[in-house]
């Protein structure tokens, strides 16, 4: 099952209108999956990292997603807090093959989850692994 049908899932199609929120540290794929959801007409053929925040719309399964994909780099990632309470679900992306940052993703993901505001939020977690997504 794909990460969007587990997210619409999730939601129980209830909404219309979801905001998801996409963090996870620079470099982890981010702006590439987003881009993987959106129509193939309206896809970027070259991602550039992302400074502060890029907003992308798509559609799936009759309902519209507005994504806030997140810059992950240090001095930008105290952005993604004030995003919490607005937004339907958050996706943490993970590359996985990035080893020597894991701890620092440990790090990021445990702040995220104390965070007052991200208790009931739909929560998805998806690792990338060096040559494909394992979505
Ligand atoms: N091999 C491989 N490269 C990827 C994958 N996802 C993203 N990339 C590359 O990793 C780099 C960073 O991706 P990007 O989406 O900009 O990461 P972001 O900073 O998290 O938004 C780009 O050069 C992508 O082409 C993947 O699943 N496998
Ligand atoms: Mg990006």
């Amino acid at each position: 099952m794909g990460l969007f049908d587990r997210l619409t899932n999730l939601l129980g199609l209830r909404k219309k209108e979801v905001n998801v929120l996409v963090v996870g540290l620079n470099n982890s794929g981010k702006s590439t999956v987003i881009n993987n959801f959106k129509r193939e007409d309206d896809r970027c053929i070259d991602i550039v990292p992302t400074v502060g925040y890029n907003v992308e719309k798509f559609s799936f399964k009759n309902v519209s997603f507005t994504a806030f994909d997140m810059s992950g780099h240090d001095r930008h990632r105290s952005l993604w807090e004030h995003y919490y309470k607005d937004c339907h679900g958050i996706i943490f992306i993970i590359d996985s093959s990035d080893k020597l940052r894991l701890v620092v993703v440990k790090e990021e993901l445990d702040m995220l989850l104390q965070h007052p505001d991200v208790a009931g939020t739909i929560f998805l977690l998806v690792p990338v692994t060096g040559n494909k997504f394992s979505l």
